[in-house]
Order: C-alpha cells, then sequence, then structure tokens
C-alpha cells in the first residue's frame, strides 16, 4: 500500500492497533523507495522525509508508528546515492516487519506459559499481542475462558470475540461498566500497549486503567502484552505522550443531545506502573521498574543521539 492509502486507512481505522499501524508505516515507506524514481539523494531525502511526517501524523499515541518508521528510515541519513538509500530502507522495512510478526508470536508462547490450565482471563479492546498468548495457551491444550471488553466507542471488542470464538475458545463479551463486578471471576487480565513510558507506564486503550484499579483491588495480576518497540525513548526526557482525542460522533449522533452539551472522547489512557504485574515482551517478561534498561539495551544510542 502506498504513503497516502496508508496514512487514510490508519486515520479511518482500517488499520488500527499499535503493532499493525507500526508494520503498516513502515512498509509504506519500504514501498516508496522501492517503487522510487529519483536520480538524486537530496530530492529522495526530502520526498521520504515528507512521507515519514505523513505517517508518524496518522496517529499520535502509539509511539510504535514512530519507532517503525525511524528503524525503517535508520541509517538513511548518512547514505549518499539513490541506489544505497533504496536499498537499505527496503531491507530495513522488510526487517522491521518480519521481525515484529515474530516479536508478537514469541511473545504468545512466553505469556502463554503464564496461563494456568482452566484461567479466566479478562482483556479489554483487541491487543494482536495479548490474544496471541490467550490462543497460544488454548493451542497448547489449556481450557482457557476469557472475558473481553466491549471496548466503546469503537467497539474493537467485537473483533477480539470473534478472533477467540474463531479459533474456538470460551470467550464471554461484556460492557466496559461490567469490569468491576466481573473481575471477582477472573484469574489474570491480560492488555496490549500503544506506548510504555520509561518509568514503566502504560498507554492504552481507554479504560485500561480501569481494568488496572478493579484486578488491583481484586489482587488479579494485571499483565502487559508488548513488543519492545512500544517503549518510547522521549519519555525519558519528560515528553508527554499525546492521547488521542477522536470525533465526538463515535460516541453520539447529530441531534441526540442538545447542542450546548459538550462531548469528550479520549481513545487512550494511562496505567501506572504501580498497578502493572509484568510487561511480556519478545525478550522476556520484564517488571515496569526495569523498562529504562529494557529501553537502553533495545534503543543504545539512538535513546541519547
Ligand atoms: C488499540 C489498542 C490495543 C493496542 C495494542 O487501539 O489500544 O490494545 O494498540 O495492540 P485502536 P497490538 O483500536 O484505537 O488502535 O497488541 O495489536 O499492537
Amino acid at each position: 500500500m502506498n504513503v497516502d492509502d496508508t496514512v487514510s486507512a490508519i486515520k479511518g481505522m482500517e488499520i488500527r492497533g499499535a503493532g499493525r499501524i507500526a508494520r503498516a508505516g513502515a512498509a509504506a515507506i519500504g514501498e516508496m523507495a522501492r517503487a522510487g524514481k529519483w536520480n538524486d539523494i537530496n530530492e529522495m531525502r526530502k520526498d521520504i522525509l515528507d512521507a515519514k511526517a505523513k505517517i508518524i501524523g496518522s496517529r499520535p499515541t502509539a509511539v510504535s508508528l514512530l519507532n517503525g518508521v525511524q528503524y525503517t528510515l535508520k541509517g538513511f541519513d548518512v547514505c549518499r546515492s539513490v541506489s544505497d538509500a533504496v536499498k537499505l530502507i527496503t531491507n530495513n522495512s522488510d526487517d522491521f516487519v518480519r521481525s515484529s510478526e515474530e516479536a508478537v508470536r514469541t511473545i504468545g508462547k512466553i505469556g502463554a506459559r503464564r496461563i494456568k490450565d482452566g484461567a479466566v482471563i479478562m482483556t479489554h479492546c483487541n491487543s494482536s499481542a495479548a490474544l496471541e498468548c490467550i490462543k497460544e495457551a488454548h493451542r497448547s491444550g489449556k481450557a482457557v475462558k476469557v472475558y473481553a471488553t466491549e471496548s466503546r466507542p469503537w467497539r474493537q471488542g467485537i473483533l477480539t470475540v470473534n478472533e477467540l470464538a474463531k479459533e474456538g475458545i470460551d470467550v464471554t463479551l461484556i460492557i466496559d461498566s461490567a469490569v468491576r463486578s466481573v473481575m471477582k471471576k477472573v484469574d489474570i487480565v491480560m492488555v496490549g500497549a500503544d506506548t510504555i513510558t520509561s518509568n514503566g507506564a502504560l498507554i492504552n486503550k481507554i479504560g485500561t486503567s480501569q481494568l488496572a484499579l478493579a484486578a488491583n483491588e481484586s489482587r488479579v495480576p494485571f499483565v502487559v502484552c508488548s513488543e519492545t518497540y512500544k517503549i518510547s525513548p522521549q519519555t525519558l526526557f519528560g515528553d508527554m505522550v499525546t492521547i488521542e482525542e477522536r470525533d465526538t460522533g463515535e460516541i453520539v449522533r447529530k441531534g441526540e443531545i442538545p447542542d450546548n452539551v459538550k462531548v469528550f472522547n479520549p481513545v487512550f489512557d494511562s496505567t501506572p506502573s504501580r498497578y502493572i504485574d509484568g510487561i511480556i515482551t519478545e525478550i522476556g517478561i520484564v517488571n515496569p521498574g526495569s523498562v529504562y534498561e529494557i529501553m537502553i539495551k533495545q534503543f543504545g544510542e539512538q535513546t541519547f543521539g
């Protein structure tokens, strides 16, 4: 898919979820490089950097999108010829897409081991990393039962229940406000991540922090399933993660309420690290207090460059 189509698919939520948008962004830059007919590296640089800005501006919260595009462009600034740059970008893009898919599979294997036979799991929204853990536990022969939240307003929970039911998993859809009352029946909460900050806070679909609070109150482990490229080095320097606000038409139809009523539609929230028992990544299970060390290991000099 080309850059413009990718940007509109991400904005329109046809491509959604932090991992998927990162792969789509990286793939679009790769395709642009592959198809490009530049004679001059400066011309190419300008076009690619314009495309980068468009892609990372398409959704503001998931740092995976920025990290995926930055990975794809790693080394581009020192390329001296168009042919070298095309080779570099296409290799990086393919590498990011392949390794990020592999990361989800690895997280699934690690996460499945944390799920006990007969476990009741609660999940929120639609996270490929969290669902891979559940599916892998099911594939390995464990009996699992899942409560999936509706995740208003976009209702990604519908995607989740379809996905799990297709695999033959026992899944129950609940409305978001049923979280606290259902938590009594739950053994573990597993959610995905859009961004993880350097101090171990989780930014994920609105309502995630409510699951965390309810889990904490009921002493239910709250686990995040996240590829390491969801960690945001920028937050080390105090940058705040932008919480996307979407169109209020997602909540109410025009004419349904008086014009003087304001509607607020933030679509992500922040869960402090003290409510998180563990982060399952492709390099193992990480304590939220160790995110800083993982960040340095994974991002290296880029973090301080
Ligand atoms: C999706 C969402 C998911 C994370 C992780 O929100 O919050 O939990 O992106 O997903 P939206 P994954 O539907 O608004 O993009 O594990 O697939 O990366």
